[in-house]
């Protein structure tokens, strides 16, 4: 009886302290989920952040794991074309489009090395990917700049090497190499350069529209023209150990 009364007492400090180590998805995997779905996460300790996360376990062993969707696009039902404070926070619905926000991002990897793998899939069925084995954001007071570097090809091409190093800009906050407003001339919001080869919080275009110069959710090495809008577009990471 008085172990019983014990164990009752502590369950809950250790199931607590339990969830604060679930710091992504990889954590959520390693701990037993194998399937793909909704979880909460804590980036930044004692703060739950819901986000979708695509658990692998049948593919080669640097895929499978636990990945955890930071950028998502996949049937225009959200609105992409949003103020600074936004990006920074996030915004969408875990269970379709979504941005898990800078904020997130630069606490998930100022902790822990990650890799970035991008999924793209076109409206006419066709899939690429690009692999990146370094991904990192950087702070708020340094404009959440873009680290990435280490591609690997996926069929999809490298649009995103030329964006490292970049700061993030959206309409109200331009940060870009750019004498434009990237974010403006563009209709999205990203780590633009000069100003992009890939938008991926761009228009959705429902395919192809080349009425309005690369303002859709393109990327362009692996279309080669900047009117193809994908039909899929999702931006995930994964830590490495
Ligand atoms: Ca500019």
């Amino acid at each position: 009886m008085a172990m019983m009364v014990f164990l009752v007492a502590f369950l809950p400090v250790v199931l607590m302290s339990e969830c604060q180590y679930e710091n992504d998805c990889s954590d959520i995997y390693n701990s037993g989920e194998k399937v793909s779905g909704i979880y909460s996460i804590y980036p930044a300790v004692d703060i739950p952040v819901w986000v979708y996360c695509q658990m692998i376990s049948d593919w080669n062993d640097e895929d499978s794991g636990g990945w955890t969707v930071i950028q998502r696009r996949m049937d225009g039902s959200v609105n992409f074309y949003r103020p600074w404070n936004q990006y920074k926070r996030g915004f969408g619905n875990v269970e379709s489009e979504y941005w898990l926000g800078l904020e997130n991002m630069y606490q998930l990897t100022r902790k822990r090395k990650y890799m970035l793998r991008v999924d793209l899939e076109d409206f006419k069925g066709r899939k690429g990917f690009a692999l990146y084995v370094f991904f990192s954001v950087g702070p708020e007071a340094d404009g959440y700049k873009l680290q990435v570097s280490g591609f690997k090809n996926g069929g999809a091409g490298d649009s995103l090497s030329n964006h490292n190093g970049q700061k993030f800009s959206t309409f109200d906050k331009d940060q870009d190499s750019d004498k434009r407003n990237c974010a403006k001339t563009f209709l999205g919001a990203f780590w633009y350069n000069r100003c992009h080869y890939t938008n991926p919080n761009g228009v959705y275009l429902w395919g192809e529209d080349p009425t309005i110069f690369a303002i859709g959710n393109v990327w362009y090495t692996w279309q080669n023209n900047y009117a193809v809008g994908m039909k899929s577009i999702s931006m995930k990471i994964k830590h490495v150990p």
